[in-house]
């Protein structure tokens, strides 16, 4: 294993350093779907193939895709695959159409490759190979290298190689939301690729690396600042910085974007005021465009979130979103720019009691009344849905309310709501259904269909700008953290090029390049990817209740009041009698009406709406019936009870590729899933319980409440341990703990049971929180005799033990007979007071 890393980091350096003078870093692509380019060298120890790469231009992506294609021939075995048996070793010709049209008059080119596009062609000239790869331009050539390479590395039939493709949508880019301290709201991975202590790093070669990532699916462009932007950022000293960092990202096609604060003119630069109207402020824009384009000549624009969650905006002076965008878009459009300005712009602090209050319906009423205003270098950025990230939401229904003006759709690759790459989520599927999503936004004498898709990429109204931009959130850890969440980074970028593929078609492309072209590997890992956004759903709030997790803190665990009685919006309305906000237009926000005709008419009929949206657009009765035939509340227990049980599975599944992947990928992501099978037991129990108490109303499967084998620390023989309430409460079981506070006379505590059951072997699982600040420690002890010990060593979100930290420990095996002692002692370590919340036995699965 640590050969095969040493080899893997000197090949890599010796790549980098041709392609763009960059040493070597220990964060690599080739540690993502890229490695297939190294792998099968490295295994073999010999070049796998030797086919001539020609590049026709001297452009800078035509040298990358000369390079990356000699790289990938040389290690790919596949790669022999583009020679027959009866033909010798040719060459393999780069270059844009015009060259290859120059240098070769009779190859069959086609006759228009679409802008960013390729051609990849294989044929056979006097007894030799010969294989082309045309761009429409010089991303087209690097992106063609790209694609023929993963037609490779994921061993396609290139018999008859002749594909011609291109990108969907022209704007496809990936937010970071990167401060100058190097920190990254809502990352999950580490610290900053691109800033460290104010500055932009000295170090860029991740930065190069993570742009050839992207480019081999098609990205084009990287906004690499929070869009909760810093206004120093615009300074002299940091725009050099930005510079550096474009030049590291350019072999690669990667434009640089920043996000900007509208009011810098007052905040850095010397002015009374920011108001987009007024010819001082303009200027002031106008002259820093320049200053940017004379370091960035090939500069993308700017990303602006304004008036929005205390974020200064044009509202100050009275002005529109489209007065704050033109007035950017202008300073911009000498040089070719674009502003992209977010449509989440809304009231936080709406009043809750108001039964018409809906944060939902903002963006529509803001920027509705804005269509055919903007500048036609502006293009809205709209999240997916109308909330924020939610695990599932209808579409934003602005997508529809924009027919003169540029839109592209903002999707999250860093699963801030979604599991933090805790959790295996693999978002594909949710965002297919937003693509695939036909709003019919044409009146019905048209009755043409108008997909998200086709109106993110003009085609519907007939834009000529569009695009697809998603928060990735990658930081020096591994990129995501977690090597399964790279499948959504791979899968944002090949969506955006072709809205077309399908989720399950990505994630076997991607499963092969990353994992292995073993049958059995791809059939599973499709499978589970495909089960593992359905089983969040499930276990978290399904039936458009959102994600039930605290709003306002960590976005991470169950806490099902944190959306309520706050201005932030984010209401179920759950009471007694009944669950879901009324979005409707008869009696609700009438949110609804602002889809177009039919879509408002699916949701405001509780007759038509969807059982997977119906909380999110009416309030019912726990008792209404579902289309399913079950009621709601037995609905909320089932679902909770399936996802625990298919987030378990995953762990299952994953169990039966031991010894066909990588051994150290298997032990990190088999942890990963048993993680993730305890928490999602959290979830279901705290959602459960909770509803339970509030609605009264038993499940008829009888599960909800009774947990048999559960042995509640706050009812064991406690030797240091006091007990606690849990808060919120349903984040514990029964709602209470038992914790080893400092100030507690003994070093260690301790919580003991004795087994009255029948004689049997277990396996008990052990509920504690794991708190960030300490380690402390656990071990289990049967009659005295310790069976297990293990450590709280995760990083949790939350210093208080609650749902956010609530962890499982289990341990397999273990006979019992009556009158056997159970002891869970627990040694706390300065912020961690080892709490616990309760032990489980189930039978021994074997
Ligand atoms: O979901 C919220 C996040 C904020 C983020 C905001 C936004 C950058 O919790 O952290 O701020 O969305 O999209 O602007």
């Amino acid at each position: 294993m640590l050969k095969k890393r040493i080899n893997l980091f000197i090949g890599l350096g010796f790549f980098l350093a041709l392609a763009g003078g960059f040493s070597a870093s220990s964060q690599t692509s080739d540690q993502a779907w890229l490695q297939a380019l190294s792998r099968d060298s490295v295994e073999q120890a010999r070049p796998a193939f030797s086919l001539q790469v020609r590049a026709l231009g001297t452009g800078a992506l035509e040298q990358s895709a000369a390079l990356e294609l000699r790289h990938g021939f040389a290690n790919l075995t596949s790669a022999s695959f583009l020679v027959d048996a009866h033909s010798n070793p040719g060459e393999t010709i780069v270059g844009t159409a015009k060259e290859l049209r120059k240098a070769y008059p009779n190859l069959p080119l086609p006759s228009a490759i679409e802008p960013e596009g390729f051609w990849l062609y294989r044929t056979r000239s006097q007894g030799h190979t010969l294989v082309v790869v045309a761009g429409a331009d010089q991303r087209g050539v690097l992106y063609g290298a790209f694609a023929l390479l993963r037609l490779l590395a994921t061993h396609q039939n290139l018999a008859h190689l002749n594909h011609i493709d291109h990108p969907a949508l022209p704007v496809r880019w990936v937010d970071e939301w990167d401060n100058p301290d190097g920190s990254i709201e809502r990352g999950y991975a580490g610290r900053s690729l691109f800033f460290e202590g104010g500055h932009v790093r000295a170090d860029l070669a991740p930065v190069a690396a993570y742009a050839r990532l992207l480019a081999s699916v098609g990205i084009n462009g990287c906004n690499v600042n929070n869009v909760n932007a810093a206004p120093e950022l615009l300074d002299a000293d940091h725009l050099k910085g930005l510079a550096r960092i474009a030049d590291a990202m350019r072999p690669w096609g990667v434009r640089l974007a920043m996000s900007v604060d509208v009011s810098s003119p007052q905040k850095i630069g010397g002015l009374s005021t920011f108001d987009p109207a007024d010819p001082a402020v303009k200027a002031w824009w106008a002259a820093k465009a320049n200053e940017i384009y004379a370091l960035i000549p090939d500069f993308a624009g700017f990303t602006v979130k304004a008036d929005s969650e205390g974020q200064p905006g044009p509202s100050r002076f009275g002005r529109t979103p489209a007065d704050a965008a033109n007035t950017l878009a202008a300073a911009l459009e000498p040089h070719g720019g674009v502003v992209l300005y977010r449509a989440f712009v809304y009231n936080h602090h709406l009043d809750w009691r108001d039964p018409k209050a809906d944060r939902a319906r903002a963006a529509y009423d803001i920027f509705h009344p804005l269509d055919g205003k903007f500048a036609p270098n502006v293009i809205i950025q709209t999240k997916e849905g109308p909330i924020d990230f939610q695990a599932q939401e209808p579409v934003s229904p602005l997508f529809a309310g924009l027919r003169h003006t540029n839109q592209a759709m903002e999707i999250e690759v860093t699963q801030e709501y979604t599991g933090q790459q805790r959790h295996l989520v693999y978002l594909a599927p949710m965002w297919k259904w937003v693509l695939d999503f036909d709003l019919r936004a044409e009146t019905k004498s048209e009755n043409r269909s108008t997909p998200v898709e086709e109106i993110i990429a003009g085609q519907s109204f007939h834009r000529p700008l569009g695009g697809m931009v998603a928060v990735a959130g990658v930081g020096r850890d591994g990129w995501l953290a977690s090597p399964l969440a790279m499948a959504n980074l791979y899968a944002f970028g090949r969506l955006a090029w072709n809205p077309n593929l399908t989720a399950a078609g990505i994630a076997q492309e991607w499963t092969r390049q990353t994992l292995s072209n073993d049958p059995v590997v791809v059939r599973t890992v499709t499978k589970m990817l495909m089960q593992s956004w359905p089983a969040y759903v499930n276990y978290t709030g399904p039936l458009g209740m959102q994600t039930l997790t605290d709003i306002t803190g960590s976005h991470y665990g169950p806490n099902i009041e944190a959306s309520e009685n706050n201005g932030w919006g984010q209401w179920h309305r759950a009471d007694h009698l009944g669950v879901g906000m009324d979005r409707t237009v008869a009696t609700g926000t009438g949110y609804a009406g602002q889809y177009p005709p039919e879509i408002a008419a699916l949701y405001e009929n509780l007759a038509t709406c969807p059982d997977n949206l119906l909380l999110f657009f009416h309030h019912v009765p726990y008792t209404y019936k579902l289309h399913s035939g079950q009621t709601v509340i037995q609905y909320i227990y089932d679902s909770h009870y399936q996802g625990a049980a298919e987030a378990a599975e995953l762990g299952t599944e994953w169990a039966t590729l031991k010894g066909r992947v990588d051994p150290a990928l298997f032990e990190d992501v088999r942890a990963r899933l048993a993680y993730q099978a305890g928490h999602a037991i959290v979830w279901r129990d705290a959602i459960v319980q909770y509803f339970l108490k509030l609605s009264g109303i038993p499940d008829t499967k009888g599960r909800a409440g009774r947990y048999p084998g559960r042995m509640e620390a706050e009812d064991a023989r406690l030797s240091g341990y006091k007990v606690f309430d849990v808060i919120p409460w349903e984040d514990a079981s029964g709602g209470k703990a038992v914790t080893c506070a400092p100030g507690s006379s003994e070093r260690s505590c301790s919580a003991m049971w004795t087994y009255t059951g029948k004689p049997g072997r277990f396996d008990i699982a052990a509920q504690y929180f794991d708190l960030q600040g300490g380690v402390a420690q656990f071990t289990l002890m049967v009659n005295g005799q310790p069976v297990a010990s293990w450590a709280g060593d995760a990083q949790l979100p939350s210093p208080r033990p609650d749902g956010d930290n609530s962890t499982r420990h289990t341990v397999h095996g273990i006979a019992l007979k009556p009158g056997d002692t159970l002891r869970v002692q627990g040694t706390p370590d300065k912020d961690d007071p080892a709490a616990l919340d309760y032990i489980e036995l189930t039978p021994a699965a074997n």
